[in-house]
C-alpha cells in the first residue's frame, strides 16, 4: 500500500477518534404520497440525523405508536454508534420478543443508527458492512396482466426498460380478480383505501392456469430471461409440490411463498418432489422464522428484508447463517417498503457474498419526491450510490401535504365463502 493511502487511513482514524455523538431527539412521521409510509428520524447533538423506515402495510399506526410511546424515550442520550448494543437493548429489553410490530420498530431504529454512523464517518453504509462485493444489485420487476397475453405484453415492457429478471402474474380464468394483477401496471399497489376489499379464490383454477402462463412466456421470450412467480401463501405443501413440478420445464428463477410458512417443516414435502427453486420469508421477522428452512436447505432464497427483519444488524447475521447452507438473499422490495428501506436493502445486497436478487417495484413520482435518494437503476441493476449513510432524505414539508389515509390489504375467500389466505 502506497503513502497516500496510509495518509488517508490516518486521517479517517483521527476523525473516528474525535466522534462522540449522542441522540438528542427522535420523531415519527406518517405520510401518504400515494400510499402510507412511516418514517423515523433520529437527531444527534452533532447535527447529523438518521432515517429509518417503519412501514408495516395496513398496520402503520401500531408501529408509529410503538416507536413514539415505547422506544424513543429509551433512546435519548444514547450513543448512536452502538448499533449492536442498542439492538440487543430493544430486543431483549422488551421482554416480549419478536412479532412484526416490534421488529419493524427495532429495524427502523437500527436503520437510522447505521445512517448516522455512515454520515458521521462520511462513507456509504455498505463500506461499514464489508464493502462492495459486486458492481450492482440485480433486481426483478413486476409484470402483470388480466390474461396471459396482457402479462406477456407487460413482460416485454420490463425487458425494454432493461430488466434481466421479471416476475409474472396473470388473472385466473373464472376468478374476478387475484393477487398480483393491478390496474396500474408499473406501480402495482395492493393496499386499498377504506376497509379491506374481498377477493375470491380457487386453487384448482390457479393450478391449471399457471403452467400455461410460463409455457407461453418461455415460447415468446426464450430461455435467457429470468422469470419469477409469487403464489402468495395459497397452497398446501403437496399442491405446491405439484406446481413446482409442473413448472420445471420453464426453469423459474424462483417460486415464491408457495405455502404459508408458519410450519417450516412443510417445506420438506415440497422439496422432496421438485427442483424448482423456492423463495420465502417476506413476512418473517426474526431468524426463528427461518432457522429450520435454512439449516435443512429447504429453500434457495430468503425473502426477509431490512425493515421487517429486524434491521441491518439482525439481517446480516441471518445472511451469514444462510451462506453456510447455500441459501441466497432475495429481499422483499414491494412499494410498501419506503425508499429508506430500499436503500438499506441495497447497501446490504451489495455487501453480502450470498446475494441472490432484489425485488424492485418502482415507487410513484410523489413517493420519490418525498424521499430523494442516491440509488439508481441501470441495465437491470440498482446501485446504492456513494452518498454517506443510506443516501436517502425525507422532505418533511412536502410530506405534510399527504396526510395518512387508512388503507388495508385485501382479504381472500374460497368460492364457497370460506375465509382463506391473501
Ligand atoms: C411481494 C409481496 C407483496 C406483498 C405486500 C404486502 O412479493 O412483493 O408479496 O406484493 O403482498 O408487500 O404488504
Ligand atoms: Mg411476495
Amino acid at each position: 500500500m502506497g503513502a497516500p493511502d496510509l495518509k488517508l487511513w490516518l486521517h479517517s482514524w483521527s476523525c473516528f477518534e474525535e466522534i462522540s455523538v449522542k441522540i438528542t431527539d427522535a420523531e415519527v412521521f406518517v405520510t401518504c404520497p400515494g400510499r402510507n409510509f412511516v418514517t423515523l428520524k433520529i437527531s444527534t447533538d452533532e447535527g447529523v440525523y438518521g432515517l429509518g423506515d417503519a412501514t408495516l402495510n395496513g398496520r402503520e399506526l401500531a408501529v408509529a405508536s410503538y416507536l413514539s410511546d415505547h422506544l424513543i424515550p429509551c433512546l435519548i442520550g444514547r450513543d448512536p454508534f452502538q448499533t449492536e448494543d442498542v439492538w440487543q437493548y430493544l430486543y431483549r429489553g422488551a421482554y416480549w420478543r419478536r412479532g412484526p410490530v416490534t421488529m419493524t420498530a427495532i429495524a427502523a431504529v437500527d436503520m437510522a443508527l447505521w445512517d448516522i454512523k455512515g454520515k458521521a464517518l462520511k462513507t456509504p453504509v455498505y463500506n461499514l458492512l464489508g464493502g462492495q462485493s459486486r458492481t450492482g444489485v440485480m433486481v426483478y420487476g413486476h409484470a402483470n396482466g388480466r390474461d396471459i397475453e396482457e402479462t406477456a405484453e407487460e413482460v416485454a415492457k420490463y425487458q425494454e426498460l432493461g430488466y434481466l429478471a421479471i416476475r409474472a402474474q396473470s388473472g385466473i380464468p373464472g376468478l374476478p380478480s387475484t393477487y398480483g394483477v393491478a390496474k396500474d401496471k408499473l406501480y402495482y399497489e395492493p393496499a386499498e383505501k377504506g376497509l379491506p376489499p374481498e377477493n375470491a379464490w380457487s386453487t384448482e383454477k390457479y393450478l391449471l392456469h399457471v403452467p400455461k402462463l410460463f409455457e407461453a412466456l418461455r415460447l415468446k421470450f426464450g430461455d435467457d430471461l429470468h422469470l419469477l412467480h409469487d403464489v402468495h401463501h395459497r397452497l398446501t405443501p403437496i399442491e405446491a409440490a405439484r406446481l413446482g413440478k409442473s413448472l420445471e420445464p420453464y426453469h423459474l428463477f424462483w417460486l415464491e411463498d408457495a405455502v404459508t410458512a408458519e410450519l417450516q417443516e412443510g417445506f420438506r414435502i415440497i422439496r422432496q418432489h421438485t427442483t424448482t427453486p423456492l423463495a420465502v420469508g417476506e413476512v418473517f421477522n426474526s431468524i426463528w422464522d427461518a432457522h429450520i428452512l435454512i439449516q435443512e436447505q429447504l429453500i434457495d432464497y430468503l425473502r426477509m428484508t431490512v425493515v421487517h427483519g429486524g434491521g441491518l444488524t439482525h439481517l446480516k447475521k441471518i445472511a451469514a447463517l444462510a451462506e453456510i447452507y447455500h441459501v441466497r438473499t432475495g429481499c422483499h422490495g414491494a412499494t410498501d417498503l419506503s425508499p429508506v428501506a430500499m436503500a438499506a436493502a441495497l447497501h446490504f445486497d451489495i455487501s453480502v457474498n450470498n446475494f441472490g436478487i432484489q425485488e424492485y417495484m418502482r415507487h410513484t413520482k410523489e413517493t420519490d419526491e418525498v424521499f430523494p435518494h442516491s440509488y439508481s437503476f441501470k441495465g437491470g441493476y440498482l446501485h446504492p450510490g456513494d452518498a454517506p449513510g443510506l443516501g436517502v432524505d425525507y422532505d418533511e414539508k412536502l410530506a405534510d401535504k399527504f396526510p395518512y389515509e387508512r388503507a388495508y390489504l385485501p382479504v381472500n375467500r374460497k368460492l364457497d365463502g370460506t375465509m382463506f389466505n391473501w
